[in-house]
């Protein structure tokens, strides 16, 4: 078998993966990149169905360390679809000559801890890869949750997972059904409803959705933005979800029913769900009272929107506001056209899957061409436990997560040295690339640590050396996780926030809820602190 010796291993060439990589290349250490895919882009390789798009604005949706770039790089609308961003990564890769460390169509299927060299060793499907260090940049959604209904496999007609989408499809004319109505699901029907013969939605919870509000950008609208990026950086990475605005402060059931039209009417026209949730009020996420006015004025658009009363009524959510916030660009809108429907699967569920399209209970069965699966993913920890992780004492992670993922900060998990994750559970869920930066920022300070260290006690007679969380660094941050979602009302509907979204999954608060701010805030003072939660051995 293949051996190969690296100073770092880092599996992934997403966003957080392309950055590591030039951070730590620019370390002089010795990197190699692996990745499934063949070809850099991660979440953006995979998500190519249509209609697919980034919801925080093109201006934050990028790298900040390349002030350059940043002033230059050209972009067309407020919102990137996922063909730019892809094109956008694969560009970052060229300009830095990042690709010559990359090795495509190579899947990672185990890696463990040798003791007593102190390095990891990766099982490939290209032969074996050793590493004193290993960065794990695989996505807090990347693994593919298909529903688990009976019949799946006999389904003779064209059947996929969003996130795992064809390089070519034609709808043109076709019976489509589409199963989940989340982020994807909205953009994926709101993009392919006018294409398709008959589109049939599955939903089982319909959803609250905003006006995405995209629009092309001017010049001049983008002059200003990169008159002021080094401010809206720092704005970003002081706020609450790093999307470029300031969050309210101002509470919901401290004005009166009409300053709180006028300002949900303001954020309704102007577009975003993430700015509608947390930009209109402070309230809406810790308060039902408050939560519930957002839930009638969101109400009431649907009623303005959708014709059909029966379609209208299976359209309106009754729970509370308290899903990932989503934005469209002309959802509600598309269940006007006669050929657009939906079956309230909650009411009648999906007894199976046969050959021809999907059976309900009550015995209707729907004929379909394509089945569309929009179904999420096993979000956070999913990928890491397809991965076989085994650390010291030949402990493997899934047991050490067996009650859910245990981590430091979202970027190491004790007993695991010298493996350091982008994004891991218990990172925010937020704009992704300042919560990337502070991550990749953390990894390489840490890793140069390390090696200073490794490097004075090699002149001591020790050359082994490596970092890893204490076990009461993991504790102290999960419980820090569940205070903070305590106080929040997400726990309150059965998503992937929680692991609700998977079927036999553990439930567990797998997600930091302190914001972008805290997030970064902690990460830094480790550093400065000589990162006190953590020990070298
Ligand atoms: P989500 O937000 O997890 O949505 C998945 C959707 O699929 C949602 O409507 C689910 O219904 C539905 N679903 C999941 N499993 C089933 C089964 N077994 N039967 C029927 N319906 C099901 O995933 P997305 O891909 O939309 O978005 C994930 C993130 O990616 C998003 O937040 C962005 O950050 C990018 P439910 O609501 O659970 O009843």
């Amino acid at each position: 078998m293949v051996q190969r010796y690296y100073d770092v291993v880092i599996i992934g060439a997403g966003m957080g993966g392309i950055y590591q990589t030039y951070q730590l290349v620019k370390l002089g250490l010795t990197v190699k990149v692996i990745d499934r895919a063949d070809g850099p882009g991660g979440t953006w390789y995979w998500n190519r169905y249509p209609g697919a798009m980034s919801d925080t604005h093109s201006f934050l949706y990028r790298y900040s360390w390349d002030k350059e770039d940043l002033q230059t790089y050209p972009w067309s609308h407020n919102y990137l679809d996922s063909k730019e961003i892809l094109a956008y990564l694969n560009h970052v890769v060229d300009r830095h000559d990042l690709r010559r460390y990359m090795q495509f169509g190579t899947e990672v299927s185990s890696m463990k801890w040798n003791e007593e060299e102190y390095l990891w060793a990766l099982h490939t499907s290209d032969g074996i890869f050793n590493a004193r260090y290993v960065v794990t940049a695989i996505g807090l959604l990347s693994e593919p949750n298909w529903p688990n209904i009976q019949g799946r496999s006999s389904f003779e007609g064209e059947l996929y997972h969003t996130a795992r989408w064809p390089e070519t499809y034609d709808f043109t004319g076709k019976r489509v059904g589409v199963i989940g109505n989340g982020s994807t699901g909205v953009q994926l029907i709101t993009t392919i409803a006018p294409k398709v013969g008959s589109l049939l939605c599955f939903q089982r919870h319909p959803q609250y959705t905003i006006p995405a509000g995209r629009k092309p950008v001017s010049q001049d609208e983008r002059d200003l933005i990169n008159q002021n990026y080094d401010e809206t950086w720092a704005q970003t990475r002081r706020s609450f979800v790093g999307a470029g605005f300031e969050e309210s402060r101002v509470k919901a059931v401290d004005v009166s029913p009409e300053e709180r039209e006028r300002v949900y009417q303001e954020h309704w026209d102007r577009g975003s769900g993430i700015r509608f949730l947390v930009g209109t009020f402070a309230d809406l996420i810790t308060d039902e009272a408050a939560n519930q006015t957002a839930c009638d004025f969101l109400r009431g658009k649907i009623a303005e929107i959708v014709k059909d009363p029966e379609k209208r009524r299976k359209l309106t959510p009754k729970d509370l506001y308290v899903r990932r916030p989503l934005c469209d660009t002309g959802y509600y809108e598309q269940f006007n056209r006669d050929n657009v429907d939906l079956v309230d699967i909650m009411e009648n569920p999906i007894a199976e899957i046969t050959s021809k399209g999907i059976k309900l209970t009550d015995g209707t069965v729907h004929e379909l061409d394509v089945l569309i699966c929009a179904t999420g993913f096993n979000a956070f920890d999913g990928a890491y436990r397809k991965l076989h992780i085994e650390g010291r004492n030949r402990a493997t992670l899934n047991d050490h997560w067996q009650n859910g993922p245990a981590t430091n900060m979202g970027v190491a998990t004790a007993g695991f040295p010298n493996l350091f994750m982008i994004l891991g559970p218990k990172s925010p869920l937020a704009n992704v690339p300042p919560m990337l930066e502070a991550h990749v920022e953390f990894i390489t300070a840490a890793i140069t640590y390390v090696e200073t260290q490794r490097k004075k006690s090699a002149d001591q007679g020790r050359t082994k050396l490596a970092m890893e969380s204490t076990p009461q660094g993991e504790d102290e941050w999960g419980e820090l996780c569940d205070t903070l979602s305590d106080k929040l009302l997400f726990k309150k509907a059965n998503s992937y926030f929680f692991g609700g979204n998977v079927e036999g999954k553990v439930r567990s608060t797998l997600i930091f809820f302190g914001g972008v701010g805290m997030f970064s805030q902690r990460l830094q003072e480790s550093i400065d602190n000589g990162y006190p939660t953590f020990k070298l051995g």
